[in-house]
């Protein structure tokens, strides 16, 4: 299991001590452990002023296996699963910098299965509680919680690809190769790419190069070229083997299709 916390350079300062809470000040029920809410099923979005919520040594023990830099803030929730799923806890829509905790067990005994600063997933078993702890990192450096917004949902699936290749393509004056198709992308994409390899035997020498192309993720089929540059010589009239993918990956995960075929190549009109 990835727990992501530890993953993250932190440069922020660790202690928010003269943030002192205002005496009339009263933190929230769910401030701790046993002041949880339940969220009796998902989808569901949660929102709350977390400025006068505080942490405590149950927080503590629970950044034992995460690192994450403060535990400012905790609130608490508590979510039983009723089927199997792939659920994301996403803080990120919270007005400060926040993070998130997913544990199974109960405090002196928690296993960790997700943490994170914005959104941690996690796979949910049926019947099993899981504890959700909504803190403020101080990724933003400073402060004490505020608006937090808690949404729990199904991870969204991969972007869907699908890419073809054109059987004939070009060769240009300076050797380089020009190839084509089309492709498709739906879905949520942070970002997407083609890559192509190709290869042409000429004579003795076997001639490779690899090119790339940017690619929308919006659900249309576009067509989509590039010019490829043999990396050890050029390319001629012929054939060659090429190798397409197109990549695209969402919060959780990429999606990939591939093509592999023959390209004649000839000259450029
Ligand atoms: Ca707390």
């Amino acid at each position: 299991m990835k727990l992501q916390f530890l993953a993250i350079p932190f440069a922020v300062a660790m202690t928010v001590l003269g943030a002192a809470a205002p005496a009339s000040a009263a933190p929230p029920d769910n401030d701790t452990y046993a002041g949880r809410i339940a969220i009796p099923s998902f989808p569901a979005t949660l929102t709350q002023d977390t400025s006068e919520a505080t942490t405590d040594a149950i927080d503590a023990e629970l950044n034992g296996t995460c690192g994450a830099p403060a535990m400012d803030a905790s609130v608490w929730y508590e979510f039983t699963a009723t089927e199997n799923a792939t659920l994301v806890a996403d803080v990120s829509k919270s007005g400060y910098g926040a993070g998130v905790f997913i544990a199974s067990g109960s405090p002196g005994s928690f296993v960790v299965q997700a943490c994170a600063p914005r959104a941690a997933s996690w796979s949910a078993v049926a019947g099993q509680t899981y504890a959700i702890a909504v803190i403020d990192d101080q990724s933003d450096g400073g402060g004490n919680g505020g608006a937090m917004q808690l949404t729990i949902d199904e991870v969204p699936p991969p972007p869907a690809l699908d890419v073809t290749v054109n059987p004939t393509g070009q060769f240009s004056r300076t050797g380089s190769a020009i190839i084509s198709g089309q492709v498709s992308c739906t879905g949520a994409a942070d970002f997407a790419f083609l890559n192509a390899e190709l290869t042409q035997q000429v004579g003795r020498f076997k001639i490779t190069g690899a090119g790339g192309a940017g690619l929308t993720c919006d659900g249309v089929t576009r067509p989509w070229s590039m010019e490829i540059v043999g990396s050890n010589g050029v390319f001629k009239g012929g054939e060659a083997a090429s190798v397409t993918f197109a990549v695209a990956c969402g919060m959780f995960a990429c999606g990939v299709d591939f093509e592999e075929r023959v390209i004649l190549l000839s000259g450029r009109k």
